[in-house]
């Protein structure tokens, strides 16, 4: 049974202050619950938007450390780059707060009193790595070492990024403190824990039975955890930044950022609004988290765990999350400068914020990852908002204009067509309303523009500038219709490109249209004067986009001389043992990929000597069908292996490149295959 909500409290996940904002987070979280809010406060909801800069945790302090700053001199600077790019974005959050806050530190701190007194964790004493020299713990990403599984010896004391394995830092190979590069010592340490596992049974009712309408990608999610079983979280760490434990016997520990952060809602909240309890603790309040995917678990089964600990908060009723936005073909990576940074978007479309809005919008990861390309953000602006809505709206003004002075004409009787065209209008903003309502918002938007094609289509099918000449009253009347298609557009635009929807109302002069409003047949009054317009949206030329690739490319280039660091050198072998290494060129012949496995493709090759089938862990950088003819090199004579049941007759030889992307060697000109390569 759909529930009654009386307000509405929308939370969007709080940036990490330790790099700008880009074009993923903003696919995934931002515009989704922007367009969600926008659209409530139009229907008159009372709704609240939070969100701010989550500014504690370890990769802050490394960013400091290296930078020769303070951890706050790193937050201050990157909580004023995201504040402001939001705000140019149009994103309209009621607050943008800061977990460095005080008023934060305080909510935070009662908060885990608050469970601490009630008796809802468990305290243990584990071992961890201890630096002597720095005289501190170590969190993890302080420790490196060589990885047990890969050998990698620039490992983390939490993962290896070269093979993927995540590690407890106890099993790095010659561990070493990351501060002193001294060896750290194990010393003993006490924590506070979160037992999930006392949790589980109401989380799995709660979630697994009560919610089934969540997202598939967050029920699933949600489910495999629950499936597996929860175990006590730490909500503590050894760290000189963050909120400190408050409780005695706690010196040098903070509270673990993930306890903290989702607080920071709670505490925003407060810095806003004196009635903030009625948002967080009043049962006709639906509260909405808006987050990407690795942030599932802290959202829907942590977080909540901690409000139902203490027993006075509401818990959320949707969590939409959405998965990732790659960036042309690639992960978007903040290490790596893959990105479009939001605050670099603005200076250079400067007036095109709601080009990005609307591509990103029309192009987001809701179901799956996607990928965002400059080709195709021009392609939607040129082919849709320009030849689809702009061009629109722009004929019915400029025809109003040069014929009737820019004065709303009256309708004439109404044909069987303009009835249909007018009670079409509900109907779309109904799909409009309903789609938002389940967080499907690519879905709304296609139902908007489906309002603008309409529109188009009405004026291509009654030529109102060839009727001029011989049935004025026609052409009132389908002007009239027009306008008040071009009023509705303008609501409707409002929740997903704000800045067009108010440059159009400018243009029709109007302003107080209300949601409700829309749909009916006289939203814009006969007699009423629009004003001068001008183009809604401009083309983007091939120029533009060029100097945006150009830009990726660089950083491309700049990352492969920056950033590597060429593995050592191994230890000598002799002449007779390289020439040990059969290396032949060879040609593909065709390729397949193997079922049920990610990277593995299966080839056929011509080595000259033969053809046989090799196995090689490329499908993550090769299309089967862009390799075929390709001439590579490959050592014939490494002893046949089976790799999921196919026998593997050599190795094809590749060179990593400091991303970990593959590429073939291959002969500069194609040469006879079987040549030898010594
Ligand atoms: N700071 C993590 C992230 O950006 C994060 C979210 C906190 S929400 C309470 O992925
Ligand atoms: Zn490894």
């Amino acid at each position: 049974m759909e529930k009654n909500f009386n307000r509405y409290l929308v939370t969007s996940a709080l940036p990490y202050a330790n790099g700008p904002v880009h074009i993923g987070h903003l696919a995934g979280v931002y515009i989704p619950s922007d367009i969600y809010t926008r659209y409530l406060r139009l229907k008159g909801e009372d709704v609240l938007s939070i969100c701010g800069s989550d500014e504690h945790g370890v990769p802050i302090t490394i960013k400091a450390k290296k930078e020769g700053v303070s951890p706050q001199d790193i937050v201050d600077k990157y909580h004023n780059i995201i504040k402001e790019a939001f705000k140019g974005l149009g994103i309209s959050f009621d607050i943008y707060s800061r977990t460095s806050s005080d008023i934060h530190k305080e909510t935070a701190s009662d908060f885990f009193k608050t469970l601490y007194d009630k008796g809802e964790f468990i305290e243990k004493t584990t071992q961890q790595f201890y630096d002597e020299e720095a005289k501190q713990f170590l969190a993890d990403r302080y420790i490196t070492g060589t990885c047990p599984h890969c050998k990698n010896d620039k490992a983390y004391g939490d993962q290896c990024e070269a093979c993927g394995t995540s590690l407890n830092a106890t099993d790095l190979i010659e561990a070493k403190s990351a501060i002193t590069g001294n060896k750290p010592v194990l010393k003993d340490t006490k924590h506070w824990f979160l037992p999930l596992d006392k949790h589980e049974a109401f989380l799995k009712e709660w979630i697994l039975e009560n919610h089934k309408e969540w997202k598939p990608n967050v029920y699933g999610q949600c489910k495999s955890w629950l499936d597996l079983g929860l175990q006590p979280r730490a909500v503590s760490r050894d760290l000189d930044w963050g909120v400190p434990v408050p409780v005695e016997g706690a010196d040098g520990k903070v509270l673990y950022v993930w306890f903290d952060a989702p607080i920071g809602y709670i505490s925003a909240t407060k810095e806003l609004t004196p009635n903030w309890e009625d948002y967080w603790k009043k049962d006709d309040t639906k509260l909405v988290h808006f987050i990407g995917k690795d942030n599932i678990v802290f959202h829907c089964i942590v977080f909540p765990s901690m409000l139902k600990a203490d027993g006075s908060y509401i818990l959320p009723e949707n969590v939409p999350a959405n998965e990732f936005l790659n960036l042309e073909n690639d992960k978007i990576s903040t290490s790596r400068n893959w990105a479009v940074w939001l605050h670099e978007y603005l200076e250079d479309f400067k007036g095109k914020e709601d080009v990005l809005r609307y591509v990103l919008c029309a192009n987001a990861p809701e179901t799956k990852d996607n990928d965002f390309t400059w080709r195709d953000f021009q392609a939607r602006n040129n082919n849709e908002l320009v030849a689809i809505l702009g061009n629109f709206v722009n004929r019915a003004l400029v025809l109003t204009h040069k014929y009737f002075n820019g004065v709303v004409p009256a309708k004439a009787e109404l044909t069987d067509y303009d009835k249909e065209v007018l009670a079409e209008i509900p109907v779309i903003k109904q799909k409009v309303e309903k789609n938002i309502e389940i967080y499907k918002f690519r879905e709304a938007l296609k139902e908007l523009m489906n309002l603008a094609r309409l529109g188009n289509k009405y004026l291509a099918d009654t030529e109102p500038w060839k009727l001029i000449k011989t049935d004025e009253e026609r052409v009132k009347t389908i002007l009239n219709i027009s306008l008040q298609i071009s009023a509705s557009l303008s609501v409707l635009m409002e929740p997903f490109i704000p800045f067009s929807a108010d440059k159009l109302k400018g243009f029709l002069n109007i302003s107080d249209i209300s949601w409700e409003n829309v749909g009916s047949s006289d939203i814009i009054a006969t007699g009423h004067q629009i004003n001068k317009a001008s183009l809604l949206f401009e083309k983007i030329d091939d120029k533009e986009i060029e100097v945006q690739l150009q830009k990726l490319e660089e950083t491309k280039k700049a990352n492969l001389a920056d950033n590597y660091t060429p593995a050592e050198q191994k230890e000598n072998v002799s002449f007779d043992d390289f020439m040990k290494m059969d290396i032949r060129t060879a040609t593909i012949l065709s390729a397949e990929k193997v079922a049920k496995t990610k990277k593995l493709l299966k080839l056929e090759v011509d080595t000259g000597v033969d053809k046989r089938t090799v196995v090689s862990g490329i499908a993550e950088y090769y299309k089967p069908e862009d390799i075929i003819g390709k001439q590579v090199s490959i050592l014939i004579n490494l002893e046949p292996r089976k790799i999921k049941g196919i026998e593997s007759q050599g190795m094809i030889l590749m060179a990593e490149d400091a991303d970990g992307t593959l590429q073939f060697i291959s002969p500069t000109n194609t040469i006879k295959n079987g040549s030898e390569i010594r």
